[in-house]
């Protein structure tokens, strides 16, 4: 069956078999109209109710919207038909009936809200402009995945069952393995830093990670799509660096083959690719350009975390993508190396959006015995991180890397307002299905 229905580059006298939804039925009396949309576009189909065929003419005119009809018949050109042709049809049939009453409206006449929308997706995605926001995601990650093998990275795949969690103990799903305990995986750290220890050198992982948060924000998912870059020999200037690179390829290539898309969404004309080196402002200078605000109540020190509404104050001062380096020892993992002239800093950086954090990284601490005691000083207990400590006694060279939030990075290049318009199918507190 020919799924394509034709638009305006259909020849006309050319006979066609097309098939689409039903997207809009217009009865005018003698004539009536039916409008079948398919992902190529709309095409409208003539019905004459005294020259044609009664049952066919029934046929499409009982169809309720959304339903999928087949039509044969001849292409005739239609000044005013939408795309300046229309089908004249020889046969109709009901490929898949439509209900009557339909949870959404993919016409968008009525608007829906987003848990409405998020329960009947397939019909959600008949919307074009949310279509066109999984059509950006996937040219995003193309883009993702291109850049990395620009530099020299080699994509893996590691486990998201796992016996241990790294990214702070509370926030892990416990699940049952052949009765044991275990866990969905929250970061593939300590697996991409395993295989940046090995011939592969610089790898990069596109998958998903599971966060136990019990807060509901408009930027956290339970099950996040996290871009994850380790490479060996590179300090954190040059994982900055990959970063950096890999987030203005993300948006160049959407700039280019996204044209249709960024219309559609109304941002044709605003999107802009990020130009200039994004600036890194050490930890200290960023606080010190908050306190300079008075905008927080607080006044911010050494050791504190950047509140949303800090990092907010930050986003407008900067006004652009920026890093935000050197960050306290104290507040990041045992993973993150610390540097050799100042130990209570460490070589841990963010990448930020004026609206929000889109990444996190740094130089890995690569020698055995600090290693084994950044464990023991965050209350970890090594022997559990066996599998992965004793790698670091048989050459792991110096290596650094970062994870990117898949949906975070969409989020804030497409400006949508909550982090589940950036996912199918997200899973959050109250959201286990679809
Ligand atoms: P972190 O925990 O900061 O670092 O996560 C890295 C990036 O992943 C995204 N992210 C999330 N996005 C949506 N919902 C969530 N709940 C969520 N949690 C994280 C963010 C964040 O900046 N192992 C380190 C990375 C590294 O050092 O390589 C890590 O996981 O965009």
């Amino acid at each position: 069956m020919h799924g394509r229905t034709y638009t305006a580059d259909a020849t006309p006298g050319e006979a066609v078999t097309v098939a689409g939804w039903v997207h809009e039925t217009r009865d005018l009396g003698g004539i009536a109209f039916l409008i079948l949309r398919d992902k190529t576009g709309k095409i409208q189909v003539k019905l004459e109710k005294d020259e044609m065929d009664e049952a066919m003419v029934d046929t499409g005119l009982d169809a309720h919207r959304e339903s999928v009809l087949k039509v044969e018949g001849d292409v005739k050109e239609e000044p005013r038909a939408p795309t300046g042709v229309e089908v004249v049809p020889t046969d109709i049939e009901v490929v898949a009936p439509a209900d009557p009453e339909l949870p959404l409206d993919p016409s968008g006449k009525v608007d829906a809200e987003l848990p409405t929308r998020l329960d009947n997706r397939t019909l959600d995605l008949r919307k074009p402009e949310v279509q066109a926001v999984f059509e950006i995601r996937a040219e995003l990650l193309r883009a993702v995945r291109d850049a990395f093998r620009s530099h020299d990275a080699t994509e893996i795949n590691t486990p998201k069952i796992v016996a241990t969690g790294t990214e702070g103990g509370t926030e892990l799903f416990p699940i049952s393995y052949f009765g044991e305990e275990a866990f969905m995986n929250q970061s593939p750290q300590l697996f991409k830093q395993l295989m940046a220890g090995s011939n592969l050198e610089r790898v990069f992982e596109i998958g998903p990670i599971f966060r136990a948060e019990e807060h509901n924000t408009p930027r956290h998912l339970n099950e996040a799509h996290s871009i994850d870059f380790e490479g060996a020999f590179c300090d954190h200037t040059e994982a900055m660096d990959v970063a950096e690179a890999v987030t203005k390829a993300a948006y160049e290539a959407v700039q280019e083959n996204c044209a249709d898309e960024l219309e559609t969404l109304g941002l044709a004309d605003e999107f802009a690719v990020p130009s200039g080196e994004f600036p890194r402002l050490s930890y200290q200078e960023a606080l010190d350009r908050v306190n300079a605000t008075g905008e927080l109540d607080e006044h911010l020190v050494w050791g504190d975390d950047l509140s949303t509404e800090a990092e907010h104050v930050l986003g407008r001062e900067v006004g652009e993508h920026y890093f935000i380096t050197d960050w306290p020892s104290e507040v990041k993992p045992f993973y993150i190396k610390d540097h050799d002239d100042d130990e209570e800093k460490s070589t841990g950086f963010d990448m930020m959006h004026p609206r929000m954090e889109l990444v996190s990284g740094g130089q890995r601490e690569h020698r055995h015995e600090q290693l084994i005691a950044g464990f023991e000083q965050q209350g970890l207990d090594p022997e559990e991180f066996e599998y992965y400590t004793k790698m670091f006694k048989y050459g792991m060279p110096p290596h650094a890397g970062w994870g990117m939030g898949a949906e975070r990075l969409l989020m804030t290049m497409l400006d949508l307002d909550n982090i589940r318009e950036a996912v199918l199918f997200p899973r959050d507190r109250q959201r286990l299905s679809p």
